[in-house]
C-alpha cells in the first residue's frame, strides 16, 4: 500500500440530500481511478460505501462510509454520508474530519433543505465547500435556471467551474483551459468570473490583473484556496454519476483545487472545560505529537468495535501507544486500518490528512481524542450541534431474561450515535429509546433484531409529566409497630413549599435538639424521595418542591431506619394532599421547514393541537422555518399529518421547552387512570 504525504493528501465529505446520487457518485468516482473494475449500483446493492445489509435493502445509506480513491500521486479520503434528515448525525459528524464538503444537488430536484442545511454547517465549521450538481443527464432539467436557484439560495459566490457540453453528455472546464463550448452561458464569461471573485482576495494581484487582464491558474493557486478558506468562494461543478461525465473532470479539481490539510482552516480544539477552555490549534506536521479524532464509531458483532479518526497532527503507526481521551492506560495500536467501504485494508502510518482505524479498543467512542502525550490532555474537539432526538418508543424484551442484553447492546449503539437517547422511566419502569425521526427508530431496531438477535416490543412511551405542589403545607406521621420483642417507632413533622419552576427538590433539616437523630435523617429523606420518584397524585415524578423537617421523636431503643424511612414517606404524602398538587404537562418547541405555501396549514394545525406559531423565517426561496410551541401529548401522529399537508416535503424536530401546567380535564384524567392503576395492583 503506497503512502503519501500530507500535501498528497485531501479529505472531502460527499453531503446532501437523501437520494441526490452521493453514493453513486463515489462509485463513479472510485471507478474513474482504478479501483473498482466496473459500477456498481445502489438498486442492485452492488456499491463500495453502502455495504451494510441494511443500506442494500433501503437502497438508501444510513451511515458515514469512508473510501479512499488514489489518483494522481493524491489520495483522497471521501466520506459517502447519508442524506435522511433521519441519519444527520451521521453526516454531521463526517464535517470533523474533512477540509472539504461537496454538497451534492440533484439536477432533477434542486437545492432541498439537506443540502441547504449541509451549506450553513459546513460554513460554521469554516470547511472549504464546493457544490456539485448531480444527474445532468435526466431527462427535462434545466440547467441554468437549476444554477440561478443555487446562486439564490447558497450565494452568489457559487461560480461554475467546468459547464455542461454535448446536452449534458461532457463538461467543458472553465478555469485551467476555458476554450470550449457550454450548453449554455459563455465559458470565457463563467472564468472570467471566476478569476474576478479569486483576486478579489489578494489586493497585489488584483492590481497586476487589471493591469495585464490575464493572470495563469499557477498564480492563482494561493489565492484560490484563500478564496475557498473564506468562503469567498464556492466552486460549482456538473457530473452526471450515472453515464460518467464530468467525473474526470471532478476528480481533477478535487486533486488540483480542493485544500490539502495544510492548507484549510485547522479544526478547532479546546483544552480544558467550561469558563476556562483555552483554544488550541493543531498543525499538520507529521514530526509532531499525535492529534486524532475519533469522528465515527461502528459496532459489529464480528469484528467487534472499530473506531474512525482523522489524523490532525503527527504520524500513527502500528507501534504508536495512543491514550483515549484523559485516560491514564495507553493501548497499543497494533493493527491500523485503511478502509474502503465494508472491507478494511492493513496499512503503516496514519499522517495528519489520514483517515484510519482501530479496532476493538472499548475506551474509543465518538468524538473521543487520541494522543501520545499527556501535553494533549484535556483536549476536545469544538462540540458539534446535533439536532435533540425526541421520537420516542418505550421498549420490552419479548424474551423474558433479555434485559441485560438489551441494555448492553443499546448502550453500544449509543457510543456509535450522537443522536440517539436512551432514557428510562422511574415510574413506569420502562426504557425508552429518543431517536431523530421514526425511520431513525426503525433502523435501530431492525438491527438489534438482524445483527444482534434481539426481539423487542414497542410501544409509544408515557408523555414524561410531572408532579408538583401549588401551596404550602404541612404533614405529620408516627410510624409506630410491635413485632414481637422488638419495636419500630419514628415520628416526622414536616413543612412543603412550593419552588419556582425548574427549581428541582430541595431538602432541609430545621429540627433543634436532635428530636430525630441526625443519623435517621438520611432515612426520613429518603422516604421522602420514594414519593419523588413515582409521584402522589398521578404516579409521576414530582418537583420543584422544598421538603422542611422542623420537628419529630425518636425512641432510644426501638427507633430504626426503616421506622423514620416509613414516617418520612407519610409524612411528606400527607402534607402534599394538602398543598393543592397538579400535574406538568411538557410543552415542546417545535420547529417546521416546509414549502412556504403551507405556512396557514400548518399555523392552523398547530393551534387546533393547543398550540402557537411564535415566529417564522426564511430558508430559501419558497422554503420557510416555522417556529412553535405546543403541549407534546398534542403532538401524537404528527409526522403523518405532515407528510399529508406537505406532499411529503416537509420535516419537523422538537426539543423540551418547559413544564406548564395540565388543562383541567387532562389533570382529571390522569388522577383517574392512575387510581384506577393502583386499585388493580391492589387486587
Ligand atoms: N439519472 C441519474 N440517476 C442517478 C444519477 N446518480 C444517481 N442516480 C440515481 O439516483 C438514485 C439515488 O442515488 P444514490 O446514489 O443512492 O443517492 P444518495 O445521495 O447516496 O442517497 P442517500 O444515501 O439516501 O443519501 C439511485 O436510483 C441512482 O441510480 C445520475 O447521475 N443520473
Ligand atoms: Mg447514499
Amino acid at each position: 500500500m503506497p503512502s503519501y504525504a500530507t500535501q498528497n493528501l485531501r479529505t472531502v465529505a460527499l453531503v446532501g440530500q437523501g437520494g441526490a446520487g452521493k453514493t453513486t457518485l463515489t462509485e463513479a468516482l472510485l471507478l474513474k481511478s482504478g479501483a473498482i473494475k466496473e459500477a456498481g449500483a445502489v438498486e442492485r446493492g452492488t456499491t463500495v460505501s453502502d455495504f451494510d445489509a441494511m443500506e442494500k435493502s433501503w437502497q438508501h445509506s444510513l451511515r458515514a462510509s469512508i473510501v479512499h480513491i488514489d489518483t494522481a500521486d493524491t489520495r483522497i479520503h471521501l466520506i459517502d454520508t447519508p442524506g435522511f434528515a433521519d441519519f444527520l448525525g451521521q453526516a454531521i459528524g463526517a464535517l470533523d474530519a474533512v477540509e472539504t464538503a461537496a454538497v451534492v444537488v440533484s439536477a432533477q430536484t434542486g437545492p432541498e433543505m439537506i443540502a441547504s442545511r449541509m451549506m450553513d454547517w459546513a460554513a460554521k465549521r469554516r470547511l472549504a465547500r464546493i457544490v456539485i450538481v448531480n444527474k445532468i443527464d435526466a431527462e427535462n432539467v434545466d440547467l441554468p435556471q437549476l444554477l440561478e436557484q443555487i446562486q439564490a439560495g447558497f450565494g452568489r459566490e457559487c461560480l461554475p467551474i467546468n459547464l455542461p457540453a454535448g446536452g449534458g453528455k461532457r463538461v467543458v472546464d472553465c478555469f485551467f483551459n476555458p476554450d470550449g463550448e457550454s450548453d449554455f452561458s459563455s465559458v470565457a464569461d463563467a472564468h472570467r468570473a471566476l478569476v474576478d471573485q479569486v483576486v478579489e482576495v489578494d489586493e497585489e494581484l488584483m492590481a497586476l490583473y487589471l493591469e495585464q487582464g490575464e493572470i495563469s491558474p499557477d498564480q492563482l493557486h494561493a489565492p484560490f484556496e484563500k478564496a475557498l478558506r473564506e468562503g469567498h468562494l464556492v466552486p460549482v461543478c456538473f457530473v452526471s454519476a450515472k453515464t460518467g461525465a464530468g467525473v474526470a473532470e471532478l476528480l481533477d479539481v478535487l486533486v488540483r483545487l480542493a485544500p490539502n490539510p495544510t492548507e484549510g482552516n485547522p479544526p478547532l480544539f479546546y483544552k480544558g472545560t467550561g469558563e476556562t477552555a483555552s483554544e488550541f490549534h493543531s498543525e499538520s506536521d507529521p514530526k509532531k505529537h499525535v492529534l486524532a479524532h475519533v469522528f465515527k464509531v461502528v459496532v459489529d458483532p464480528f469484528v467487534g468495535k472499530l473506531g474512525v479518526f482523522r489524523v490532525h497532527q503527527g504520524t500513527v503507526t502500528k507501534d504508536t501507544q495512543l491514550f483515549v481521551g484523559d485516560s491514564r492506560k495507553p493501548f497499543k495500536v497494533g493493527h491500523l486500518f485503511l478502509l474502503q467501504g465494508g472491507k478494511n485494508v492493513e496499512i503503516d502510518r496514519a499522517v495528519p490528512g489520514d483517515i484510519a482505524a482501530v479496532a476493538k479498543v472499548d475506551e474509543i467512542v465518538f468524538d473521543a481524542v487520541l494522543h501520545d502525550s499527556h501535553d494533549e490532555d484535556q483536549l476536545h474537539m469544538r462540540p458539534l450541534e446535533f439536532p435533540v432526538p425526541m421520537h420516542g418508543v418505550a421498549i420490552t424484551p419479548k424474551k423474558r431474561g433479555d434485559e441485560q442484553r438489551i441494555s448492553d447492546v443499546l448502550h453500544r449503539m449509543l457510543a456509535e450515535d450522537p443522536t440517539l437517547v436512551i432514557e428510562h422511566d422511574a415510574t413506569t419502569n420502562e426504557t425508552v429509546l429518543r431517536a431523530l425521526g421514526e425511520l431513525h427508530l426503525r433502523s435501530i431496531l431492525e438491527r438489534m433484531a438482524a445483527q444482534f438477535k434481539l426481539e423487542i416490543e414497542t410501544r409509544p412511551p408515557r408523555i414524561p409529566y410531572r408532579e408538583t405542589i401549588t401551596a404550602t403545607a404541612e404533614g405529620f406521621h408516627r410510624h409506630k409497630k410491635q413485632t414481637g420483642g422488638a419495636g419500630q417507632f419514628g415520628e416526622v413533622s414536616l413543612r412543603v413549599e412550593p419552588l419556582g419552576r425548574g427549581a428541582g427538590f430541595e431538602f432541609v433539616d430545621s429540627t433543634k435538639g436532635g428530636v430525630i437523630p441526625h443519623q435517621f435523617m438520611p432515612a426520613v429523606q429518603k422516604g421522602v424521595e420514594q414519593v419523588l420518584a413515582t409521584g402522589a397524585i398521578a404516579g409521576f415524578p414530582m418537583q420543584d418542591v422544598r421538603v422542611v423537617v422542623y420537628d419529630g421523636k425518636h425512641h432510644p431503643v426501638d427507633s430504626k431506619e426503616v421506622a423514620f424511612v416509613s414516617a418520612g414517606r407519610k409524612a411528606f404524602l400527607d402534607a402534599v394532599e394538602k398543598a393543592r398538587p397538579i400535574v406538568l404537562e411538557p410543552i415542546v418547541s417545535v420547529e417546521v421547514v416546509c414549502p412556504e405555501s403551507n405556512t396557514g396549514d400548518i399555523a392552523g394545525d398547530l393551534s387546533s393541537r393547543r398550540g402557537q406559531v411564535t415566529g417564522t423565517t426564511g430558508l430559501q426561496p419558497g422554503i420557510i422555518v416555522i417556529n412553535g410551541l405546543a403541549p407534546l401529548v398534542e403532538l401524537e401522529g404528527y409526522s403523518a399529518r405532515l407528510k399529508s399537508v406537505t406532499g411529503g416535503h416537509g420535516s419537523w424536530s422538537m426539543e423540551l421547552a418547559r413544564y406548564e401546567q395540565a388543562p383541567p380535564n387532562l389533570q382529571q384524567q390522569l388522577k383517574e387512570e392512575y387510581k384506577k392503576s393502583r386499585r388493580v395492583e391492589e387486587e
